[in-house]
């Protein structure tokens, strides 16, 4: 696909992408909808319009690179990184399937387009911030993202990554948070009340950025102002709610891994405004 820039076409983009992932889950009987369905846009935005990344040669010298942080959420990245070209989009029938290099967590050595592997929760800043300072040295200007949960950042390890990564002042690297109040099995305020997400990042010497994580312009102009930001690791607290699109779904815990039956399929597609029938041939195979 040729690279869309207008909003509404980014927009578009993403409902084809919960579209994509809904079936995807559907057919096979596993995987993590919620999460995956609340950072849609973010992935959408960062891989469209933001980062420089060339899926014919994936491993290019100079690339910037995306650690989806939250691992469980690679269905929906997986169905990015097949649009872009990263893989042929019907290697997607073979998510979980034993072999295949579609797993439920992301795995580098086996996927074009992953640049870490991910699952265990908390890691993905401290191999991130490995990356900026890399980057640094060989004085190249690409950039590091790392996608986070925001249970995710409850892990000690995501602190003391942050402080590392404000002692050698990575104005190359953002990290960027899936704020969606809402963990495995239960809120963020039920289980470790996060407290203000702003003052302990600004705290741990971080500049920080809000916006609203399912607005295409905002998260844009959120990364934007990250890429200005001298001297300092960036995090764009992108506000988001976990089911996002699917309204039987949106903040419940009990749709962060669970199988979608099917008729709870045919009311995602029905509020996704795709007509019965229109999905047939999907990954129905
Ligand atoms: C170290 C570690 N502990 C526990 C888990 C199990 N686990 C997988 S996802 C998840 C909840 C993550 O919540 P959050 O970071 O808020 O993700 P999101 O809401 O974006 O799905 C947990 C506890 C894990 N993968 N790694
Ligand atoms: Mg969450």
């Amino acid at each position: 696909m040729e690279r869309v820039r207008s909003v509404a076409d980014l927009d578009q983009l993403c409902r084809h992408f919960r579209r994509e992932l809904i079936e995807l889950l559907h057919s096979k009987g596993t995987g993590h909808p919620g999460g995956s369905l609340s950072c849609v846009e973010l992935l959408t935005a960062l891989y469209y319009e933001i980062m420089r990344v060339d899926p014919k040669n994936p491993e290019r010298e100079g690339r910037d690179r995306l650690i989806l942080s939250k691992g469980h959420a690679a269905p929906i990245l997986y169905c990015v990184l097949a649009e872009k070209g990263f893989f042929p989009a019907a290697e997607l029938t073979t998510f979980r399937q034993t072999g295949s290099r579609l797993q439920g967590h992301p795995c580098r050595h086996k996927t074009p387009g992953i640049e870490c592997s991910s699952g265990p929760l908390g890691l993905g800043l401290g191999a991130g911030l490995g990356m900026a300072l890399a980057e640094k040295l060989k004085k190249s200007d690409a950039r590091i993202y790392v996608v986070m949960g925001d249970g995710e950042i409850q892990e000690g390890a995501v602190w003391e990554s942050a402080a590392a990564a404000a002692k050698y002042r990575l104005d190359n690297l953002t990290a960027i948070l899936d704020f969606n109040g809402v963990q495995l099995d239960g809120t963020l305020e039920e289980i470790m009340p996060p407290g203000d997400l702003t003052k302990r990042w600004e705290a741990a010497g971080w500049n920080v950025v809000n916006c609203d994580g399912h607005q295409i312009s905002q998260i844009i102009e959120a990364i934007r102002i990250a890429g200005e930001c001298k001297e300092k690791p960036t995090i764009v607290i992108a506000k988001t709610i976990k089911g996002k699109g699917i309204s039987f779904m949106e903040g419940r815990h009990q749709w962060h891994g669970k199988a979608i039956n099917d008729e709870e399929f045919e009311r995602a597609m029905q509020e996704l405004g795709i007509e019965r029938g229109e999905w047939n041939g999907g990954f129905h195979s």
